[in-house]
């Protein structure tokens, strides 16, 4: 049965059980779970675990702590009777990195890629009116075919030693909630909208999926509860005139309601919250509704002090906070599709979001950005015959599933579907990479923007693939992994001169990298690297630069706050880029960026 992506939600014709708390978990370093019977359920005597978190950090062990291979979670629900008529899915909304499934001891599903849904269908495994057990088998192993890329060695005693190539923790587990979803036989499946504006009005272009015959209806009603539109048919238009548009950090939500009537009887009810705007390119600008709009903001990581990855609705809420008092209006979700309800909120806050694919690390070196700036050799990622025949599938399936689960988000304006990929070593990248762009173009009717994240030596004269991208995304580090210290004056001539030859591609180019690590409470006159106000002037520097180039539309400082990395010699205690710190408190240059966003126009350079 189909993956059903739509969020799933209570109304008078759904059920939804959150299945989050305390699940049983174990290792399986001898990956032979299935002979012990775990897809059973996972012996009571096994440790507790939470769901939804990332198992790492509540370890006080090494190894633990930094386990690679097969692991299991398992837990107990019980089956209402009053679901034998409907349909029930296992959703899960994240398992880090590929999970098999398995209830009352029958496989009823896998998922490859840790970072979007996917359901399990149960209709004929359950036993209603009875306990029901789930049992996952996870693996967090990492290859050139797995998104994130990377690697791992085996120590002289069997350890498994995990080698990302790219710079975060590699967090794993069950990290976002697991709910079972109940609905009707016939019921909303998938919902597309695409939205036209016209003489101060708007039509929405809507086409509805259902699981089974069934007459279709739309109604919408804006934020008073009025209702304003309304259409019917599995397709068609509902026509807003008067509307309320959605704007950058002035957001505005309607409730289109989607009903299915079988027979003449309501048998399925759907609500979504759409904002309505357009998003283009002309020139080197990029417009919503019409206008252009100059990014501000991060690029950021889900990540928090004890909980990893997992799921953190506080640590979420917080961000928001701090990025509207910043004064920015935007992120990207490096280095993976976040969780569903961050782009519920950026849709409620008005945010511009960059959606990003976890292709990270297409590059075969553990340090990439380093290598690359000093010109280390790196082995060409796109020659491999596996990233040609195995990872380009799983890369393309996750952009469909990132596409289905993310494209009626006003907040999404752009899709990113590469980090720093190697786009210079092998011609082979292109035929990728066109795949990759068409696919995306076929997917999203609403024909955002796509890109890619450039790293340093992807330049104007030397990138295979930028031609294919709308926009181009720049991650530079001038100042701090090359041109460092004194010679930060020439960092910014060097990042100028770049930016004349971007300037003569005609596209916006917005930043959506470049930072300094530092430690919180270091000052040091004059300044030093590591030092807060050596990241303040780097970060004035740049701007002078940017403030100089009229294609650069959009600064996407690296990073929001602090986060974990894999340990070794450049990390200390993780990546220390952040603006905030890892507990979200200011640094230094907290406060300078928000008195320059505060004084940037929606429009600058417009
Ligand atoms: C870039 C990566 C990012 C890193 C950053 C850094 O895109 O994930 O964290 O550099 O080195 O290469 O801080």
């Amino acid at each position: 049965m189909a993956n059903k992506l739509l969020y799933p939600r209570n109304t008078a014709t759904r059920q939804v059980v959150d299945l989050s708390g305390m699940w049983k978990f174990c290792f399986d370093k001898a990956s032979d779970g299935e002979k012990k019977g775990y897809v059973n359920g996972l012996p009571a005597a096994a440790p507790d675990m939470p769901v939804p978190a990332s198992f790492a950090d509540f370890f006080t062990d090494k190894y633990s702590k930094e386990y690679t291979g097969d692991f299991w979670y398992s837990t107990v629900f019980f089956a209402d009777p009053a679901w034998k008529d409907r349909d029930v899915d296992i959703r899960f909304f994240a398992a880090a990195h590929e999970a098999t499934v398995y209830v009352n001891g029958k496989k009823v599903g896998e998922h490859c890629g840790g970072f979007l849904p996917f359901t399990c269908n149960l209709n004929d495994v359950l036993r209603y009116g009875k306990a029901n057990t789930v049992a996952v088998k996870l693996n967090n192993e990492l290859s050139c075919a797995t998104l994130p890329c990377g690697e791992y060695k085996v120590l002289k005693d069997g350890t498994k030693v995990t080698t990302p190539y790219f710079d975060f923790f590699n967090y794993s587990g069950l990290i976002r909630p697991v709910k079972l979803v109940i609905t009707p036989k016939i019921s909303i499946v998938d919902i597309t909208l695409k939205h036209v504006l016209k003489d101060g009005g708007a039509v929405t272009e809507y086409s509805v999926e259902t699981s089974g015959e069934g007459e279709v209806w739309l109604s919408v009603y804006d934020e008073d509860g009025v209702k304003v539109a309304e259409a019917s048919g599995v397709s068609g238009e509902a026509e807003i005139s008067g509307v309320h548009l959605w704007q950058p950090l002035n957001a505005y939500l309607y409730t289109f309601v989607f009903e299915v009537y079988s027979d003449g009887n309501l048998s399925d009810s759907y609500p979504l919250e759409v904002g309505i705007r357009t998003v283009e390119i002309k020139g080197n600008r990029i417009l919503v509704n019409g206008s252009p709009v100059y990014f501000k903001g991060f690029g950021k990581h889900e990540d928090a002090p004890v909980s990893g990855r997992g799921f953190n609705l506080p640590y979420i809420k917080r961000d928001f906070e701090l990025m509207k008092w910043i004064g920015a209006n935007s992120f990207r979700t490096s280095h993976y599709p976040y969780s569903e309800e961050i782009y519920q909120l950026a849709d409620r806050e008005g945010f511009l979001v960059i959606d990003e694919l976890p292709a990270v690390g297409m590059l075969v070196s553990t340090r990439n950005a380093v290598d690359a700036a000093t010109g280390a050799k790196v082995e060409p990622f796109f020659e491999k015959e596996i990233v040609q025949t195995v990872t380009i599938e799983r890369h393309l399936s996750q952009l469909g599933e990132m596409i289905t689960r993310d494209k009626n988000h006003a907040c999404v304006v752009a899709w990113s579907l590469l980090n720093e990929p190697d786009t210079v070593g092998s011609d082979k990248a292109v035929g990728y990479f066109e795949r990759l762009f068409d696919r995306c173009r076929e997917l999203d009717v609403q024909n955002r923007p796509r890109s890619f994240a450039h790293i340093i030596q992807s330049r104007p004269d030397r990138c295979k693939c930028t031609h294919l991208c709308d926009f181009i995304m720049l991650n530079r580090y001038y100042g701090w992994y090359l041109k460092s210290g004194l010679e930060i004056v020439d960092a910014f001539d060097a990042l100028d001169g770049e930016l004349d030859k971007w300037e003569k591609t005609g596209k916006p180019v917005m930043f959506t990298e470049y930072g300094t690590d530092n430690m919180q409470g270091l000052t040091r006159l004059p300044s030093v690297m590591w030092a807060e106000n050596y990241q303040v002037e780097y970060l004035e520097g740049y701007h002078k630069v940017f403030d100089k180039h009229p294609c650069v539309m959009g600064e996407q400082v690296w990073n929001f706050a602090d986060f974990q990395t894999t340990e070794g010699l450049i990390r200390c205690d993780g990546n220390k880029k952040g603006i905030f710190t890892r507990y979200r408190e200011p640094k230094m240059a907290a406060f300078e960026l928000k008195r320059r966003w505060d004084s940037l126009p929606l429009n600058y350079k417009g």
